[in-house]
């Protein structure tokens, strides 16, 4: 994927540089290493953590086979957790890692995921559980939840503390859980699938309403919301509301239009430090199509009188509304925008960019440098010569503060620290990490961190 898009980019960039036009920087969609779908975002602790599936690159169809995680204290500098959960956390589940949610409750965190079940060859939906949100996940039940054939799970937990799982394409259905959240009282039940509750489809007599799939259930100022993928194909976003969590529900209409190149769409609604977040998915990405589909987000208010407004895609995405530190180690991996890179699982445990080339780069946005930065520290490896870091403002051809050596270190997972000086760098600034070298593969980077006062040399391990 990353040659396919490598090459895509830097055709745009060309295209864009022959006319004499920068490239405008895009921070949608929020995924640029690997092609994403199916958001849940989860509020915890101050962050966003986005929970999305992944579309293998070159898909012709939904082969999925693991769930990604991405964490965000400010909406657009998103950090790669790589992949909490996969079917084959599910020892009885065979393939279809399609779209779940996460919830939080008694200290856990649990995954509601469709899979297929391998004995009976149908959707069946999973739980995931972990103790903390980026897992690792394990199955709560060594087999499935509930199982009917159908789709696309959302859980919702009311103020008096009774769980609902809702899912189902082409049905709607519900059922009560149980305080442990992996058990449910009563049996699977449907949801009444009428117009006046979910709009009235044409053309297609076996499904007379617009519902299709993917409800996202919440609850706001009393009012309990069902966002899901309307009609199809392709899908726009409507929703409904209902005075209580079973109904009777309105429907109340779009919130995004069918747009951006994916038959599919699916949302994910939360409210993060003051602002309401929607998320989505497209095929924004070069190479993007209906089953290499990206997740993005925007930002949007409700109408006074609850009603979500109609949204529109964009490239820009969100505000960001924090500014990040860099006197703090921060992970390589958290990016706003980056070109040519990947992620990997890194030796200590974590995530570390990798596969870097010549002229490849991560953007992170709003870094706060403050009065001015003097020196900067990366850990890094390399397997083969090494390169360079170039620390640049504003874009990557921007003015450029400093460029650390990275040498070879004799393996991609053989870290050490290599550290230069800077200059240039105050204010709040776009910083972009550029790496640069010879043919190939470069180096690896884990983490990085700026440092203000005198520069003193460093590179070893610590
Ligand atoms: O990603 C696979 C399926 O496509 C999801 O379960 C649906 O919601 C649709 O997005």
């Amino acid at each position: 994927m990353r040659r396919t898009l490598a090459i895509l980019l830097s055709l745009a960039v060309t295209m864009l540089a022959a006319v004499g036009t920068a490239p405008a920087r895009a921070d949608n969609p929020i995924v640029q290493t690997i092609h994403t779908a199916d958001p849940a975002p989860l509020v915890h602790n101050g962050r966003v953590y986005l929970y999305t599936g992944h579309d293998e690159d070159g898909s012709t169809w939904f082969t999925m086979k693991e769930w990604r995680l991405y964490s965000s204290a400010d909406m657009v500098n998103w950090t790669d957790h790589g992949s909490p959960m996969s079917v084959a956390t599910f020892s009885w589940a065979s393939k279809d890692a399609w779209a779940g949610q996460v919830v939080h409750r008694n200290g856990k965190f649990f995954w509601y995921v469709p899979v297929v079940n391998r004995a009976t060859g149908r959707m069946a939906i999973g739980v995931g559980v972990a103790n903390s949100p980026a897992g690792p996940f394990s199955d709560a039940l060594g087999r499935p939840l509930v199982e009917n054939g159908e789709i696309d799970p959302s859980v919702f937990i009311d103020d008096d503390g009774q769980a609902y799982l809702y899912w189902g394409n082409p049905n709607l259905w519900y059922v009560r859980l149980n305080s442990d959240m992996i058990s449910y009282s009563g049996s699977a039940t449907k949801i009444a699938l009428t117009t006046a509750g979910f709009g009235a489809r044409t053309g297609d007599a076996n499904r007379p309403t617009l519902y299709e799939e993917g409800p996202w259930v919440y609850k706001r100022n009393g009012l309990y919301y069902n966002v899901f993928a309307a009609k199809c194909c392709s899908e726009f976003i409507a929703y409904s509301t209902a005075p209580g969590p079973l109904g009777p529900w309105t429907y109340r209409g779009t919130v995004m239009p069918a747009q951006g190149s994916s038959f599919t769409n699916h949302a994910g609604i939360v409210d993060f430090n003051g602002g309401s977040y929607f998320f989505y998915h497209n095929g924004a990405l070069p190479g993007g199509g209906g089953f290499t589909r990206s997740v993005a987000v925007e930002k949007f208010s409700y109408n006074a009188d609850g009603s979500i407004p109609q949204i529109t895609m964009t490239t820009g995405g969100a505000p960001q509304n924090a500014t990040l530190n860099p006197y703090t180690r921060q992970e390589a991996e958290t990016i706003a925008w980056s070109s040519g890179v990947e992620t990997e699982r890194a030796s200590d445990g974590g995530m570390n960019v990798g596969f870097l080339e010549n002229g490849d780069y991560i953007k992170v946005k709003g870094v706060a440098f403050g009065s001015g930065a003097t020196s900067f520290s990366a850990r890094i490896a390399s397997a083969a010569a090494g390169g360079r870091i170039e620390l640049r403002l504003g874009s990557p051809t921007g003015t450029l503060a400093g460029t650390c050596t990275v040498p070879g270190t004799g393996g991609w997972q053989t870290w050490t620290t290599v550290s230069c000086p800077i200059s240039a760098a105050t204010g709040n600034q776009d910083l972009y990490l550029r790496f640069t070298g010879g043919s190939g593969y470069l180096f690896n980077v884990d983490w990085w961190q700026f440092a203000a006062g005198s520069f003193v040399t460093e590179t070893g391990n610590r």
